[in-house]
């Protein structure tokens, strides 16, 4: 939770709070506007789960410097992919029960290529064995040791994702944990990213080392095109954090998409989309679910629910309890 920020919510209409820390974050404005429409323009944006600012700032250096939205999404979840004091992704991941850290990842551009590894190993960089998944096979998924393998075909390095500190973490879960096979709600996190570019052309990435302690094998919602990641560059993108089994169930981002092509903002696709999740989990209070989403206006919108709060009070409170937040994105 040390990473987090949270907006305390007042109000929902958050798009231009959402993409206010964007620009505050970077010191120059974009150079160009776009024309969507003869009588609307828009800037290019990026925005991303939880508060990985310098992941925005570097995604917001490609956007800045004309580059593509598929280009700076890439760029910027690279920059956590690489943090190893982030624990949810790429190298200092948090390893599976049996000590392994394996990684999931997805991209998706602006004519609905997408790629996407899951499980993989010992790659530094899934989010970029994604892309080269999505422009150098006629695949879209490669899992697993097919995955790692590719990889090195294409030139990735064999890297130890495993870091002193994640395992020591690990070694210390080992000795109090029951180890039941159960969903672990606790040390997940996620880095989902969706940019718009100078040419209003939408891209999106995720990339997640899973749940702390998982499974072998276990694979969430984030490599999941339509689960963890969805761009349809005619309407918008989103994206999601939190316990993947819900997100993919509910089938997230896709749904999110397809609300806003409804006519539904960003924020209230997001909020839609967190509601049907915890109606179908009626009762359930140990978990949480966030989605951010983005517009072809370059509106923006983003939900979370946290673990303690039950459908039934949502219902009743709804955005006065404080366990549902409107989340804070760099
Ligand atoms: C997963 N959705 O593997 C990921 C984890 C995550 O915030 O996003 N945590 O289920």
């Amino acid at each position: 939770m040390k990473r987090r920020k949270f907006l305390k919510k007042s109000s929902l209409s958050t798009a231009g709070i959402l993409s206010a820390p964007v620009l505050a974050s970077c010191k120059s404005e974009p150079k160009t506007e776009t024309a969507i429409s003869p009588t609307k323009t828009i800037k290019p944006i990026v925005i991303c789960t939880w508060n990985f600012l310098n992941a925005s700032a570097k995604a917001w250096e490609v956007l800045s410097n004309s580059g593509s939205s598929l280009d700076a999404v890439e760029a910027g979840v690279m920059v956590e992919e690489a943090d190893v004091n982030n624990q949810t992704v790429g190298v200092g991941g948090r390893p599976d029960r049996e000590g392994r850290v394996t990684l999931d990842a997805c991209i998706m551009d602006k004519d609905a290529n997408c790629g996407a590894v899951l499980c993989m190993e010992n790659i530094a960089h899934p989010i970029s064995v994604a892309r080269k998944v999505m422009e150098e096979t006629p695949h879209v998924i490669l899992a697993g040791k097919g995955a790692e393998l590719f990889a090195y075909q294409q030139g990735f390095e064999k890297t130890n994702l495993l870091t002193e500190q994640s395992k020591k973490e690990w070694e210390e879960w080992k000795k109090t944990s029951k180890y039941e096979t159960i969903i672990n709600i606790e040390n997940h996190d996620t880095i989902g990213m969706l940019a718009i570019d100078e040419n209003g052309d939408i891209a999106g990435a995720c990339t997640t080392s899973g749940m702390g302690y998982k499974m072998a094998g276990r694979v969430g919602d984030s490599p999941i095109i339509g689960a963890g990641l969805f761009v349809d560059n005619e309407v918008g993108g989103a994206t999601a954090t939190g316990v993947g089994e819900e997100v993919v169930r509910t089938v997230g981002s896709f749904l999110i998409v397809e609300l806003m092509r409804q006519g539904k903002s960003p924020q209230e696709a997001c909020e839609e989309g967190v509601r049907r999740i915890m109606k179908k989990n009626e009762g359930r209070e140990d978990f949480q679910i966030g989605f951010i989403a983005v517009n072809k206006k370059g509106e923006t919108g983003g939900y979370c629910v946290h673990p303690g709060f039950t459908y039934r009070e949502y219902s009743e409170k709804g955005h006065e309890n404080k366990s549902v937040e409107s989340f804070y994105q760099s």
